[in-house]
């Protein structure tokens, strides 16, 4: 077992064996409680997986250590290095890590508010030191290719867009763009991947990293999104959560603050949406500003960008100095390919109702130069043979009118004209398939 504390982060790791890349497929949450002696000291931890599935195997690595009490009745995990006295439940979740086979592999546990942090006395003779490399720029930025020229700017960074579900970060990102580069629509969970769109002006280049919404994951597509947007957070040099001024905060913006308050990073809320009536701002205003240490806010409308240009150049006045990164005409990291299946993914997500969409993945498996035009062939992957049938419609409407209404604006962003084939086939329960999720492409670095 390896217990470590994270004192600038206030985060506790307890590991039940040595991690090594690649190990932790699937990050799951569940709630905690310190153990304390009667000194108040922690002498152990407790979670409380009740929630998940197959807890025998969950908990069968972590069982093997003789400090570890598996009580099959409250479904509860504990460990032990000393007697407790009495158990302090922590407000955030801690973030367990699971691997392939489903096996619990260790925790972390945060303590953001270092409430704790004087009480270690009995645990600290047990931390192993951290030896984590400092993340550095050359270790999450591209290799700069030499043959490029790079465009001469002072300043350059990675600004993190957090948020809720549907809250407006990748209209955001298309209007600081300037384009379409990452999909939208009024369903929540639209963004899957961290998506980075590129901004270059004389002074700055900015690198914008829109994130999937910050939701309760329901299977592994979801852990994976989550994971996501909790990744791009200790990269960043800006971090920026977008709400939805028109709505009271709720549990979800407390998590995304409490995940943005353990940066040291410049934060900025970005309060969207204020095209639209409301009566409760004041209300709203309030308890958002109370969530974190917020440097500074503002008020915009990403739809009709207002506030846009002023959100930017605040930004770039908190950026480091150094150079650019990109050469100035790349506007995102995703190929095209990836774009052009996205933009029907888009189209989907307007078009059917109901749960479908979300079950929905898009595929590039063709695209090839033809003489008249760019031949793409595409499959949609649903989940089941009924969603299928839903997708192509009657006579195969459905499916036509997905493929013409895609077809402009894959054309646009390539500016030639495109024969799209599309195909349906279901692939059973992908969203929940480690397999399937690897191969569509949705895999944490
Ligand atoms: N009225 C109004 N609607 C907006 C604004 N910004 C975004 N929207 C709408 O809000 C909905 C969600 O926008 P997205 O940009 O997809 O939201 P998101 O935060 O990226 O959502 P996820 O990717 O699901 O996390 C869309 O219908 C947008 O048109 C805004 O400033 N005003
Ligand atoms: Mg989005």
């Amino acid at each position: 077992m390896q217990i470590s504390y994270d004192r600038d982060a206030g985060t506790l790791y307890w590991y039940f064996c040595e991690l090594t890349e690649g190990d932790v497929t699937d990050e799951y949450e569940c709630p905690v409680a310190l153990l304390l002696d009667a000194h108040q000291h922690v002498v152990g931890m407790q979670l409380d997986v009740s929630e998940y599935d197959d807890l025998t195997q969950l908990v069968s690595l972590a069982v093997t250590h003789p400090e570890v009490q598996w009580d099959a009745r409250q479904k509860h995990l504990r460990v032990v290095h000393a007697q407790y006295t009495s158990t302090v439940e922590l407000a955030e979740p801690a973030l367990l890590d699971v691997n392939q086979t489903g096996q619990l592999l260790g925790c972390d546990i945060a303590d953001a508010d270092h409430e704790i942090a004087g009480r270690y006395t009995v645990l600290e003779p047990l931390f192993v030191d951290l030896d984590v490399p400092e993340l550095t720029f050359d270790a999450i930025l591209p290799e700069v290719d030499p043959t490029i020229i790079l465009p001469d700017v002072e300043r350059a960074g990675i600004v993190a867009i957090l948020g809720r579900p549907n809250v407006g970060k990748s209209t955001l990102l298309n209007a600081i763009i300037g384009q379409k580069v990452a999909i939208t629509s009024p369903k929540p969970q639209t963004t899957r991947s961290a998506i980075r769109g590129i901004l270059t002006r004389p002074d700055a280049q900015i690198i914008f990293v829109d994130t999937p919404g910050v939701h309760r994951p329901r299977n592994r597509l979801g852990n994976y999104m989550v994971q996501q947007a909790r990744q791009a957070v200790p990269d960043a040099d800006v971090l920026c959560m977008v709400v939805d001024i028109t709505h009271m905060p709720n549990e979800l913006d407390e998590r995304i603050a409490a995940m943005i308050r353990r940066s040291k990073a410049p934060k900025i809320l970005v309060l969207n949406k204020v095209d639209r009536p409301n009566p409760h701002a004041e209300a709203c205003l309030a308890a958002f500003r109370a969530l974190a240490p917020w440097q500074m806010e503002i008020a915009i409308s990403a739809i009709k960008n207002q506030g846009v240009t002023a959100l930017v150049d605040e930004i770039v006045t908190r950026l480091p100095n150094g150079p650019a990164f990109y050469a100035a005409d790349m506007i995102t990291d995703q190929n095209e390919r990836t774009l052009a299946a996205e933009l029907v993914r888009e189209r989907i997500m307007h078009l059917i109702g109901d749960e479908i969409p979300y079950g929905v993945a898009v595929e590039t498996e063709e695209w090839e130069q033809r003489p008249n035009n760019l031949y793409i062939r595409m499959t949609i992957h649903v989940e089941k043979e009924s969603q299928k049938a839903i997708i192509i419609g009657k006579g195969g409407a459905m499916l036509r009118r997905i493929g013409s209404e895609s077809r402009p604006g894959i054309e646009q962003m390539l500016g030639q004209r495109i024969y799209l084939e599309l195909w349906v086939k279901p692939r059973d329960n992908w969203r929940d398939d480690p397999n399937s999720l690897h191969w569509l492409g949705y895999k944490n670095s």
